[in-house]
C-alpha cells in the first residue's frame, strides 16, 4: 500500500510531503481516502501540487460522520479544495520603497523635474514626427518647421478662445498658440495639463509658435498574452471604518475559498492565483477632521490586525498590497510599502507581499502596474470631460502621457525625489487603480484598465460631493477576460 499511495497521487500530478503521507497511511481506510482526496483536489493544468499534512487534516475535518468509515463520499457536502500552488512566478519589476529618498532641499525639486523631463523626452524622441527635434532656444530663431519637446509650465485661453501653452526645456521657453479653428489639435490641447512633457510640431510666427501637431509620449498597442489563471483586483476596503462592508467582504472571502457562489463563480474561485490590493486597505486615523466619529476601530495597529485576520483566511493565493492615502504611510508619492511597525500581523502572512504606490509587478509573466489613483482628483478637477465616475478615461490619458500624476502642486503630494518614479517607463498588461470608489474597466491598446471600486458604503464626505460608490463589485481577470463578481 505504501507505494500505492505515492503512485496514485503521482498519476494525478500531486506530490505528497512527509506529514501528508503519514496522515493518510495511518488513516483507517487509506485507499478510500486516497481516491477521495484525488477526486476533490482541483489543480489547474500544468501545475504540480504538493499536498501537506495540514490539508489532509482540513479535508478530514470537512467530511461528515456519515462518510468516515464508509465507502462513499457525499460530494455535495464537500467544498472543492485547492492546494497551495508551489510555483507562483511573482516578481517585483519596480518598487520605489527602497530607492526613494530626499532631504527636501530645493535642488531636489529641480533634479526631480529634470529626471521627469529626460525620461519623457527619451520616449518622445522615438516618435517619427519628432525626429530631429531641437532645443527650444534654437527653435525660436528658425522660421521654417519647428519641432520641440518641452515641459508645460502654463496653459491658458486667450480672449478670442485660442489656447496658449508655455513650453520649457533646459535651454529656454516658448509660447505655443493653438488656433481654435484647428479642431483636432485644439481638442488635444484641452487634454494638456501643467507639468507634463509634450512634443510640438509647428511654425514660428514672430515670438509665437503656431502648433500643427501636439504629441504625447503615447503607448503602442500591445499583444495579448495567454493567461490560464485568475487575478482578483481589490482596493479601498477601508477596514476599521463604520462604513466598511463587513458582511459583503466576508462573502468575498467565502467565495475565494470556494464556499460561495454558483458553479461558474466557484470555478473562477478555483482558478485564482493572485489578489492585488491597490491601496486604502484600512481607513487609517487622522486622515480628515473628526474621522474618529466614523471609525469602529480607532487604533491603526488594530485596523491592520483586523485586516490580517480577514486576509489570513486566504491561504492558497498570493496577495500583493500597495498603500493608498488612508494607509499608515507617508502621503507623498511614491509612497513606500506599508511598514511592519504598523502591520505586523500582515507581515506574518507568508503569502502576502507589500509593494510601494506605484509599483509594477509580474504575475506569471503578466505585468501589473498598481497605482492607488490620488492624481484622479487633480485630473477630474482640471481636464474638461473628466470625472471620478469615468476613471478609465483618466487612466487612458495617463498612459498616453506616460505619467501617473503629471500635475505638480495640487491635491496629489509628490515627493521631490532625485528621480521621478511616477513616469510610466514600461507598458503594463494591466493598469490597476482605486481611490475613486467607482468601478471602471476598459481595454485600451491591449492594456486592461481596471478600477476596482470599494468595500465601503457612501461616507458623509462623499454625500457632500455627490460621489456614489459602487460597492462590493470585484473585478477578476479570468483566463484573460474580465468578470465582475457582485458580493453586495
Ligand atoms: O477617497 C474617497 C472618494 O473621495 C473618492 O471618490 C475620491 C474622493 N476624494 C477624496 N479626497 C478628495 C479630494 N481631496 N478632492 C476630491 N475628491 C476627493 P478616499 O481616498 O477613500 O478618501
Ligand atoms: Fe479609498
Ligand atoms: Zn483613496
Amino acid at each position: 500500500m505504501t507505494d500505492d499511495i505515492i503512485l496514485k497521487f503521482a498519476d494525478a500530478e500531486i506530490l505528497l510531503d512527509e506529514s501528508a503521507y503519514h496522515r493518510i497511511k495511518d488513516y483507517n481506510d487509506p485507499s478510500n481516502l486516497v481516491d477521495s482526496l484525488i477526486k476533490h483536489l482541483t489543480i489547474s493544468p500544468q501545475e504540480m501540487m504538493v499536498l501537506t499534512g495540514d490539508w489532509v487534516d482540513k479535508y478530514l475535518g470537512q467530511l461528515n460522520d456519515d462518510f468516515l468509515g464508509s465507502n462513499y463520499v457525499k460530494t455535495d457536502k464537500i467544498a472543492q479544495m485547492k492546494l497551495v500552488p508551489q510555483d507562483f512566478d511573482f516578481q517585483i519589476i519596480k518598487d520605489a520603497s527602497r530607492k526613494s529618498y530626499t532631504n527636501g532641499e530645493i535642488k531636489d525639486l529641480s533634479s526631480y523635474f529634470k529626471s521627469r523631463y529626460h525620461k519623457l523626452k527619451e520616449l518622445l524622441n522615438y516618435k517619427r514626427e519628432l525626429k530631429d527635434s531641437y532645443p527650444i532656444k534654437e527653435a525660436t530663431s528658425l522660421d521654417d518647421v519647428v519641432k520641440i519637446i518641452g515641459m508645460v509650465s502654463d496653459i491658458r485661453n486667450t480672449k478670442n478662445n485660442h489656447k496658449l501653452i508655455e513650453l520649457e526645456d533646459e535651454t529656454g521657453s516658448a509660447t505655443v498658440l493653438i488656433h481654435n479653428e484647428n479642431h483636432e489639435v485644439f481638442q488635444q490641447a484641452e487634454m494638456v495639463v501643467k507639468d507634463e512633457v509634450i512634443g510640438v510640431v509647428g511654425s514660428r510666427k514672430g515670438t509665437l509658435i503656431m502648433a500643427s501637431e501636439l504629441i504625447n509620449p503615447g503607448v503602442p498597442r500591445i499583444d495579448e498574452k495567454p493567461m490560464d489563471f485568475a487575478t482578483v483586483f481589490l482596493s479601498d476596503i477601508h477596514i476599521g471604518s463604520s462604513t466598511f462592508l463587513n458582511e459583503e467582504f466576508n462573502r468575498f472571502i467565502h467565495w475565494i475559498n470556494g464556499d460561495f457562489g454558483d458553479e461558474e463563480q466557484q470555478e473562477i474561485a478555483n482558478n485564482v492565483k493572485y489578489v492585488v490590493v491597490a491601496g486604502d486597505m484600512v481607513d487609517g486615523i487622522g486622515v480628515y477632521p473628526h474621522q474618529d466619529k466614523e471609525l469602529t476601530i480607532k487604533d491603526i495597529h488594530q485596523q491592520y490586525e483586523e485586516a490580517a485576520r480577514l486576509f489570513g483566511e486566504i491561504s492558497h493565493v498570493k496577495i500583493i498590497v500597495a498603500p493608498g492615502n488612508h494607509d499608515a504611510c507617508r502621503l507623498a508619492e511614491p509612497q513606500p510599502a506599508i511598514s511592519e511597525d504598523y502591520a505586523k500581523g500582515l507581515y506574518d502572512l507568508k503569502n502576502l507581499e507589500f509593494v510601494s504606490n506605484p509599483a509594477m509587478v509580474s504575475l506569471d509573466g503578466i505585468k501589473v502596474l498598481i497605482y492607488h489613483g490620488r492624481s484622479f482628483d487633480d485630473m477630474a478637477m482640471t481636464v474638461k470631460g473628466m470625472s471620478h465616475q469615468q476613471s478609465d478615461l483618466i487612466m487612458k490619458e495617463l498612459l498616453e502621457k506616460r505619467h501617473l500624476a503629471p500635475i505638480y502642486g495640487e491635491r496629489t503630494p509628490l515627493a521631490s525625489e532625485i528621480e521621478d518614479h511616477l513616469v510610466i517607463e514600461e507598458i503594463p498588461d494591466v493598469f490597476h487603480t482605486g481611490h475613486v470608489h467607482i468601478n471602471s474597466y476598459k481595454r485600451y491598446k491591449g492594456v486592461h484598465l481596471i478600477n476596482s471600486g470599494t468595500f465601503q458604503s457612501q461616507t458623509e464626505f462623499q454625500k457632500i460631493y455627490n460621489i456614489v460608490p459602487t460597492c462590493a463589485q470585484v473585478p477578476v481577470i479570468n483566463n484573460g477576460s474580465l468578470k465582475m463578481l457582485d458580493f453586495s
